[in-house]
């Protein structure tokens, strides 16, 4: 057990024996260089976790004569890299480059197909091991989430912080992979920290430090500052997180309306949301990723169709209905559209829940290509309130009434037994309708929405 109250004796990663920091940083014990002292070290409880290079470590650890290789995962239809290890990558080689591109960097590359259920059952894996440390886990995709540590000290017998170094030991001794640690007194923090130090990494930012830290990095670094907003504050002269924290909220507020507010919060270190756990089921949603990217409505309405369809089917198999429908893009280059619009009933309606998102993709078809669309429904609820008889709205009853029967001659036959008109005979560009087809390769494993909504003050 550690003595808590002295803030200057850390520990080592590899021996996990409390240790001073030496002159030296290493451990005196086991030589190691990984020796964690940080003056605020028992107090932090937020902790995000990152997978290093997940789909690549997960090879090498199934294929041992890969792993001293520089090794790309990536390929298929799309052309790209999906990950790279760190031999990869000290050449330059990144996660979305085309492959031909990666392969003028580092030709001497091996390069493997992404076996998407493989990442998707170890993804899991480490997830379950994350919350036998705490209920409080929210992932934020296939290979890291959010840990809120506050109260476990008492169960684990030991402070944060070491709970996490001794996670990330047994991680890659059951799973043999590594991960990266990122330990702070908020999300927005721990994310940036895990980052800091892959792979193998344990970064902490305390409060003390956080603003100083802050004013170093980018805007971009900044949740919601995507390429676009970006460019606006680079018109304004504004590149650095000091920037903004020298700034006047009515000012930033003026400029850039409820975004400002963000920025003025955020870039001081001021971030209150709070860790949430997903075990209760909060959305119902579908996407894929597309073999080429996809640009008109023409292209994107059938995938928008089917991907409905699928939702619906699992609402109805789960006996729920949601109120707030979202349709999920991802552009070319990575930056995620998510748009919203809650209806007034809860539904669990194919109809309803493309038309409402059709409406929201209709704006979103501005010439923009696209990789990925999906679309969803939260503020689930059970069905008793769903889809009232509208009298009034006679052509959306008949339509309601209409889709039950399709249901019950699909559950009799088969789901592709009746197409729709959207559907019917599409499927070849932007593929994915098959609404049995959610593990095909060419579609990632389930993503959560990564949706990082940050409540205004
Ligand atoms: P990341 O956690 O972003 O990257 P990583 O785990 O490969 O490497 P790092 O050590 O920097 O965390 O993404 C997790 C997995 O998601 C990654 O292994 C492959 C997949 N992925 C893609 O397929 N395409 C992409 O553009 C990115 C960023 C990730
Ligand atoms: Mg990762
Ligand atoms: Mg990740």
């Amino acid at each position: 057990m550690f003595r808590l109250n002295d803030p200057k004796l850390g520990f080592c990663r590899d021996c996990l024996a409390p240790r001073r920091a030496a002159a030296s940083r290493r451990c005196a014990g086991c030589g190691s260089p990984r020796v964690l002292v940080h003056d605020e070290l028992y107090e932090l409880r937020i902790a995000h976790i990152d997978c290093d290079a997940f789909y690549a470590s997960i090879e090498k650890r199934d294929r041992p004569e890969l792993r001293d290789k520089p090794l790309i995962v990536g390929g298929g239809k799309r052309g790209v890299v999906s990950t790279a290890c760190y031999l990869a990558r000290i050449k330059g080689v990144r996660s979305a480059m085309p492959m031909f591109k990666a392969l003028e960097l580092c030709p001497e590359a091996v390069v493997v197909k992404p076996e998407m259920e493989k990442y998707a059952s170890a993804g899991r894996q480490v997830r379950a091991m994350m919350q036998a440390l705490t209920p409080l886990v929210e992932p934020v995709s296939i290979d890291e989430a959010f840990l809120d540590l506050s109260g476990t000290e008492r169960m684990h017998g030991a402070p944060p912080a070491f709970i996490l170094a001794r996670f990330a030991q047994d991680v890659e001794r059951e799973l043999g992979i590594s991960v990266s640690v990122g330990l702070s007194y908020c999300k927005f923090l721990a994310k940036m920290a895990s980052d800091l130090k892959k792979p193998r990494g344990f970064a902490v930012i305390g409060k003390a430090e956080a603003p100083a830290f802050l004013a170093e990095q980018p805007v971009t670094m900044i949740w919601g500052v995507g390429q676009a907003f970006a460019q606006v504050l680079h018109r304004d002269g504004i590149r650095t997180i000091g920037q903004l924290q020298r700034m006047e909220q009515g000012d930033l507020l003026r400029r850039y309306g409820s975004m400002g507010n963000r920025l003025f919060r955020l870039s001081r270190g001021d971030d209150t949301r709070r860790v949430e756990p997903s075990n209760e089921r909060k959305s119902v949603s579908a996407e894929t990723t597309f073999d080429n990217d996809l640009a008109t409505a023409a292209d994107l309405v059938p995938v928008l169709r089917a991907l409905s369809e699928k939702v619906s089917a699992r609402l109805k198999k789960g006996d729920t209905a949601g109120q707030t429908v979202t349709l999920k893009l991802k552009t070319q280059d990575f930056k995620t559209r998510t748009r919203n619009q809650r209806l007034p009933d809860p539904t669990r309606l194919a109809d309803r829940i493309f038309e409402t998102g059709l409406g929201l993709l209709r704006k979103e078809t501005d010439g923009t290509r696209f990789r990925l669309l999906g679309i969803g429904v939260s503020d689930l609820s059970d069905t008793a309130r769903a889809d009232p008889p509208d009298l009034i709205d006679l052509r959306s009853r008949k339509r309601a009434l209409a889709e039950t029967a399709v249901d019950a001659l699909r559950e009799k036959y088969g789901l592709r037994a009746i197409e729709t008109g959207y559907t019917f005979g599409k499927g070849t560009k932007g593929r994915p309708p098959r609404a049995e087809s959610t593990d095909t390769p060419s579609m990632r494993p389930p993503e959560f929405w990564d949706e990082m909504d940050l409540p205004d003050a």
